[in-house]
């Protein structure tokens, strides 16, 4: 159907990768960095129609609009295939076909995933050497009969004869982009851009939307989480996952450096958590990926040491800018643009005259998780790790506390429901300063009903001894006071936070029981440096009028949208927390 010039079988090899690294040197697309700055490390500048995932070109084609539920794109599987065919339709002409032969988790682990990655993008195969576990050892796990998710991805820009792309990243225009699951048939198509989740079809096509309708068949859960562990002064370790929409620090807070004594944190993942019960009843994650694909704007060896050290060499940047010296720069590295620049537009770019950043804000870059300092010596366990606390969060600078800990299970599940952030600017249907929710952070990810999601949380809940489940609480870095600044300080002053929730999970850490749960006395929570009593008292405060009016949003505009699907024990939940508040 494509009709690509040549067929590659990728085997995933060092050789390999340096081959294509070398050959789209050659060919204008990837810039080599100074080898002194930045060994093994390359640039891409994307065509500015393809910077980030396309939300509105992205699909979940199940038979039904109900399967698909309310919260995705539906669209009719057969017409869309129609119209992909006709895309498709010797779309590789001019370019090799790669075959990426890949494996989500550990390969031989019961619980990883096998793909196959058909595209035409040898920018694709090398972010996917870094991001998943590629070639013969993934066939050789397949045999003659195993089980595959099949990918198919196309940039959707053939070459007539002697057509070149001379340099430029080749994709198709807007509206043409289509980003498309069909959960029934556990099959991915992908059409027209080469950027990030889009393209690199292991992420979130196969680990969150697919593996999510698998997980719900399956029983077990595919989930955007990034997975830690704490270790105390005493060198006891416990995990920990976390669910927070963009742009509320997943990243860094997996990366985190604790500014306590005596405490560490070490990275098992940053985006996706992939869980099962265990045989003791326990809840075990891994991390289906081998790497990190992270916003680079902000970044520095302020907000995550970690990721700074791992970029020091090997890994690709993104539409981020270039110095005159052959390194990398971005708006939040914590130094000055030295000197000009070219930006992700290939211009020239001086700090002080330019209008527009010299990064693109979803600049990223790809490294090996192997690479950062703080990763666990288990991320690859196969049987995964023992999940101890699940947290949730927004950016919310108010109503919502710095952390309080869920009732029970079903009061945990009602708070992973109700996820969202604060926006500032007004965007597509919502005015600025509502809360955009993104309920357990899937909302671009959830490959089916999420209301049938709702409840695949509350099922797991039923099956295994409470005990064993681990501890649900929601966190709020972001909280401000009346004027503006903040309350917290963040980053790696959260380890604070993360040492209440160790100590939770071992039945002590001081704490008052409240109608919104369990918040930390007054002095459980070590206070940094620039939090007064006073701000702590605010941060860990229950505000009546402002959950009254947040419950008020979740009846009136957050669950009717689920309809019949929405799980009556969240209603429950809803209820529950009404009254406590109005008793209170
Ligand atoms: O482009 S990715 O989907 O990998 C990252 C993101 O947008 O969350
Ligand atoms: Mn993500």
């Amino acid at each position: 159907m494509t009709r690509p010039d040549a067929i590659e079988w990728c085997d995933g090899s060092k050789a390999e990768y340096d081959r294509l690294m070398k050959q789209m040197a050659d060919s204008g697309l990837a810039i080599p960095l100074n080898p002194e700055k930045r060994p093994g490390c390359y640039l891409f500048r994307s065509d500015a129609s393809d910077v980030a995932r396309v939300e509105n070109r992205t699909y979940i084609a199940a038979r039904s609009q109900e399967e698909a539920g309310p919260t995705n794109n539906w669209i009719d599987p057969d017409g869309l295939k129609e119209t992909m065919k006709e895309l498709y339709e010797g779309c590789m002409k001019g370019r090799t076909m790669y075959v990426i032969p890949f494996c989500m988790g550990p390969v031989g682990s019961d619980i990883a995933r096998i793909g196959i990655e058909i595209t035409d993008s040898p920018y694709v195969v090398a972010n996917m050497h870094i991001m998943t576990r590629v070639g013969s050892k993934v066939l050789k796990a397949l045999g003659e009969d195993g089980e595959f998710i099949p990918a198919l991805h196309s940039i959707g820009k053939p070459l007539a004869e002697g057509e070149h792309d001379h340099g430029k990243w080749p994709c198709a225009p807007l509206d043409k982009k289509y980003i498309s699951h069909f959960p029934e048939e556990r099959t991915i198509w992908s059409f027209g851009s080469g950027y990030g989740g889009n393209a690199l079809l292991g992420k979130k096509c196969l680990s969150l939307r697919i593996a999510s309708v698998i997980a719900r068949d399956e029983g077990w859960m595919a989930e955007h989480m990034l997975i830690l562990s704490v270790i105390n002064p005493a060198g006891r370790k416990k995990y920990i996952v976390a669910a927070f929409p963009s742009a509320c620090g997943k990243t860094n807070l997996a990366m985190i450096i604790p500014t306590i004594p005596g405490w560490k944190v070490e990275t098992i993942g940053d985006d996706i958590a992939w869980m099962k019960l265990g045989r003791d009843g326990r809840l075990y994650a891994i991390n289906p990926e081998t790497g990190f694909f992270g916003v680079a704007p902000g970044t520095s060896l302020e907000s995550n040491p970690n990721a700074m050290k791992s970029l020091e060499s090997d890994s690709i940047f993104t539409n981020t800018a270039l110095t005159a010296d052959g390194d990398v720069w971005w708006e939040g590295i914590g130094y000055e643009a030295p000197g000009k620049l070219i930006d992700w537009n290939g211009n020239e770019w001086e700090a002080g005259k330019a209008e527009k950043p010299a990064s693109h804000p979803n600049a990223r870059f790809t490294v090996a998780a192997a690479k950062c300092p703080a990763v666990a010596a288990e991320w690859e366990d196969p049987a995964g790790v023992p999940i101890s606390a699940i947290l949730f969060g927004g950016r919310r600078p108010d109503t919502i506390p710095l952390i309080h800990q869920a009732r029970n299970w079903n009061h945990g599940v009602f708070m992973g429901s109700i996820v969202g952030s604060r926006i500032t600017t007004a965007a597509l249907d919502l005015k600025a300063g509502t809360v955009r929710r993104d309920p357990f952070a899937m909302l671009p990810f959830c490959g089916y009903n999420m209301g049938d999601y709702f409840r695949h949380w509350v099922d797991l809940g039923t099956r295994t001894q409470a005990g064993k489940l681990p501890e649900i609480f929601y966190v709020n870095w972001f909280r401000k006071t009346a004027d503006d600044n903040w309350l917290w300080p963040g980053y790696r002053e959260n380890s604070r936070v993360l040492k209440w929730v160790f100590e939770r999970c071992d039945g002590e850490g001081k704490a008052e029981e409240t109608p919104i749960g369990f918040v930390p006395a007054l002095d459980a929570i070590d206070r940094p440096a620039d939090v007064s009593a006073a701000d702590m008292a605010e941060l860990l405060a229950v505000d009546r009028e402002g959950w009254l009016n947040e419950i008020e949003s979740i009846r009136s505009e957050h669950y009717p949208k689920f309809g019949d699907r929405l799980p009556e024990v969240l209603i429950d939940e809803l209820d529950g927390l009404e009254d406590r508040l109005k008793k209170m």
